[in-house]
């Protein structure tokens, strides 16, 4: 019996539900040196803004007991160096190729967005409205369920293309603004991005992170993110790609048994760059040894009772 891993998400076909999270990966041609980026499922840029960002002064990665903060501060080249320079060398690797895009206001969302429905190549948009390291923008869109559902919304009328929204944790209740999205014409919601976080240097009585505070990720986050994706699954009928902490392909299947569609991977790529390609294939294994003919057999087939 061969596995099938092939799935669908809002219309965009992928070889396999493994996809990297946005910002762990570049602009994807970073990492093709160390491996066959075409085996990916889909590819997630980091954000891109309308605008080029230096980002935050440093330092900005830490790690931590589990995991790493981070307060990268958007940094990216902007949209016209990405549609010149970055987008052509995608072409070609036969990936589905999703573009995160972040703003500062709704108008810069909705301009990226129909600047890039024009461009070749791209099969999908990731809307970052929860990037908790700016002042302006970012997590601000997130964390109102009135206000991501109205990006939401302007996106979905500035592009025909998919509208994956990606979810902040730092909220009270993410069931809230996950069925705001999704009442405002997402096509499927991705979680979780990084928990805000800070670490300090005691004996200098000074934040460590030069901007103060910064993102949590790894495998410190799983448990939390595991259940934040669970109860999204349970709250909306769009696909969930689910995210936080995955470093092996048993990770990868706890989240889709909790209801993801698709998973992503992001600290675990600063581990071990090629480590995708290893999720890959142990998500395979697992079928094997647990004769599931298809992938999408093991989406919230998590048994509870
Ligand atoms: O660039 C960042 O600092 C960053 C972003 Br845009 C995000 O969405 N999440 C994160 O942890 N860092």
């Amino acid at each position: 019996m061969r596995s099938d891993l092939t799935v669908e998400i809002a219309g965009i076909r992928m070889k396999n539900p493994v996809m990297d999270a946005s910002g762990t990966f570049g602009f994807g041609v970073e990492y093709q040196p160390l491996m066959d980026i075409s085996r990916l499922g889909a590819l997630v840029t980091k954000s891109v803004t309308l605008e080029p960002v230096c980002g935050n002064p440093p330092p900005r990665i830490w790690e931590t007991a589990g995991g790493m903060l981070n307060s990268i501060g958007l940094q990216n080249p902007g949209l016209e160096v990405f549609l010149a320079e970055k987008l052509p060398l995608l072409h070609g690797f036969n990936l589905p190729v999703l573009v995160n895009i972040a703003g500062k206001t709704l108008e810069e969302y909705v301009a990226l967005a129909a600047a890039l429905e024009q461009a070749p190549g791209v099969a999908g948009l990731e809307v970052n409205i929860s990037c908790p390291n700016v002042k302006e923008g970012g997590m601000a869109f997130g964390a109102d369920p009135s206000s991501a559902a109205a990006v939401t919304k302007a996106v979905r009328a500035a592009s025909s293309l998919p509208v994956i929204v990606k979810l902040s944790p730092n909220v009270t209740d993410i069931t809230v603004i996950a069925r705001a999205v999704e009442g405002a014409g997402a096509s499927a919601i991705s979680l979780i991005n990084t928990l805000a976080g800070m670490a300090i240097d005691h004996e200098k009585r000074r934040p460590i992170l030069g901007n103060v505070t910064g993102g949590l990720s790894g495998p410190a986050v799983k448990p939390v993110a595991l259940y934040q994706v669970w109860r999204v699954c349970q709250a909306v009928r769009i696909p969930v790609i689910g995210m936080g902490g995955i470093m092996n392909a048993g990770d990868a299947i706890q989240f889709m048994l909790a209801g993801a569609a698709a998973v992503a991977v992001g600290a675990a790529n600063f581990v071990q760059p090629d480590v995708m390609l290893e999720i890959i294939d142990g998500i395979e294994d697992y079928m094997v040894r647990h004769r599931v003919a298809k992938v999408n057999q093991l989406v919230g087939a998590l048994e509870i009772t």
